[in-house]
């Protein structure tokens, strides 16, 4: 028996990804209006729950709006990405990068999201960056929204929640798109469209104590996404030939806890709950299994005449996702529960976990690319992937990551027989290849780059950027195509 060996294919888009209000910062700088990110408070690890990190109250909100709020906002001060981008792109470059995954800050372009014109300033800071891009071939992978809905559309129509929102996303997709036509070729509507449901603040700057139902807010504000990223598809159709839209989905794969067919019910039932946002994005129509969660949780959609036929419409071109972990799903939960991303679940006996508690799995990833592929027969795209860790700066500056390294690799490699097993992707993007403010900590010491970034939690340091071990590796991989790990 001969041995089958998989390859990276040609053209692979290697890279990494970033999101504009964890790497900018300059929030209030050239016109830029306050977004849902501005409004994140840092709270030291002892005080803070999960949900106390990322969602945000109405108290809060006008605490921090007449100025009584003394806390601090990492995410308004990023890594100076918005001084700096000509050296870190550099330093991409350095590495070989063919992509680079950023997101516009919405309100930049339109400062309070329902403004008449757009921003200049805010236009031209993201011509400089895809022009720096282009010197080097990295081609641009753009989000339009990363958890950056405009504040100035929670206060008119408490966001996503408000219909209205629809109508302001489709013009800022239409500005963007028509300014950038011959710049960038990929798009993502919305990052990890879950959210919403998970952090409606953080996903879709709903506020949940503004609404009778809070549930049903969250499921609606969803439902105004899913037909906003059908209406953007089919204006960059119309405006960019060869245009490619992409949903982006944190996929949870999770495992039956133990073979009880209760528990193996039940993983699929958890597996279909988050499957559900890709299956409207890529097959156009809501599924049939959530008409029974909907009742049960007394969420009726409130859907207008075209809307089903728009979703049909216009589905997306690739599906991309981020991978971090995998979970396990009981019918009767018991045991250690270990914390993840978005969510938590139980501990998986046989996975090691990263010092935040996220189970590190992958040949989950294999599973998830496969299930991904056989469901949607349609490109996939890793757009993020990475080990959040501590790092330790030695005497000579030197970074030694072996543990990253580890992740990665294992993962690449991985991901590299799910290509064998027949699955087309596009590309993997490394989750924050320059180190950035963390997105549900808001720490800066949950590190994920090549790239360390001299900065401490509470905001002290230089800012310089020096190189980790992990860079030069990275260098090796994508020069070789995959094929040195
Ligand atoms: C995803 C987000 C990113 C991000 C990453 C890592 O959910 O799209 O914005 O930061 O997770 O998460 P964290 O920063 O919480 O470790």
């Amino acid at each position: 028996m001969s041995q089958f060996k998989a390859k990276f294919p040609q053209g692979f888009l290697w890279g990494g990804a970033t999101a504009a209000n964890q790497i900018e910062g300059a929030f209030d700088e050239d016109g830029k209006g306050l977004s849902a990110a501005d409004f994140v408070e840092y709270i030291p690890k002892n005080e803070r729950t999960k949900d106390t990190a990322i969602e945000v109250t109405s108290e809060q909100i006008r605490r921090i709006l007449s100025g009584e709020s003394t806390a601090r906002y990492p995410k308004r001060e990023g890594i100076d990405f918005y001084h700096r981008y000509k050296e870190d792109i550099a330093l991409l470059a350095e590495m070989g990068f063919k992509a680079f995954r950023l997101s516009i800050h919405w309100s930049r372009i339109f400062p309070n999201g329902y403004d008449e014109m757009p921003n200049e300033a805010g236009l031209q800071f993201y011509d400089n960056i895809f022009d720096e891009l282009a010197k080097y071939d990295i081609e641009p992978v753009v989000t339009l929204s990363h958890y950056e809905t405009p504040y100035g559309l929670t206060e008119k129509y408490n966001g996503w929640a408000g219909r209205e929102t629809i109508d302001h996303f489709v013009r800022y997709a239409e500005t963007v798109f028509t300014r950038y036509r011959d710049k960038v070729k990929y798009w993502i509507s919305f990052n990890e469209i879950n959210m919403i449901t998970i952090s409606p603040f953080t996903g879709g700057g709903v506020v949940s104590d503004k609404e009778k139902n809070p549930e049903q807010a969250k499921y609606q504000g969803l439902h105004h996404q899913f037909v906003a990223s059908s209406l953007a598809t089919k204006k960059l159709h119309e405006i960019i030939p060869g245009g490619q839209m992409g949903c982006m989905l944190a996929r949870m794969s999770t495992y039956p806890f133990t073979p009880n067919p209760e528990d193996v019910l039940k993983a699929q039932q958890d597996n279909q709950a988050n499957l559900f946002f890709t299956d409207v994005h890529a097959r156009g129509e809501y599924p049939k299994y959530m008409d029974r969660f909907f009742a049960e949780n007394g969420i009726e959609i409130v859907k207008e005449t075209g809307d089903d036929e728009i979703l049909k419409q216009y589905p997306v071109d690739y599906i991309s996702f981020s991978y971090y972990m995998s979970m396990l799903s009981s019918a009767s939960p018991e045991g250690e529960v270990t914390e993840g991303n978005l969510m938590n679940s139980l501990k998986n006996p046989y996975l090691q976990a990263s010092e935040w508690g996220w189970q590190i799995d992958p040949i989950g990833l294999r599973v998830a690319l496969n299930d991904l592929y056989d469901r949607y027969q349609l490109p996939l795209f890793l757009v993020e992937n990475g080990l959040g860790a501590y790092d330790k700066v030695e005497e000579d500056g030197s970074i030694h990551d072996s543990y990253r390294i580890s992740y990665l690799s294992k993962h690449i490699e991985q991901m590299r027989e799910a290509i064998g097993d027949g699955v087309d992707l596009m590309g993997y993007l490394a989750w924050g290849p320059i180190d950035l403010v963390s997105m549900s900590t808001s720490e800066m010491s949950k590190r994920y780059g090549f790239i360390y970034v001299d900065k401490d939690d509470e905001g002290e340091g230089t800012l310089a950027r020096s190189r980790k071990d992990s860079f030069q590796w990275y260098k090796e991989v994508i020069e070789s195509n995959g094929e040195i790990l």
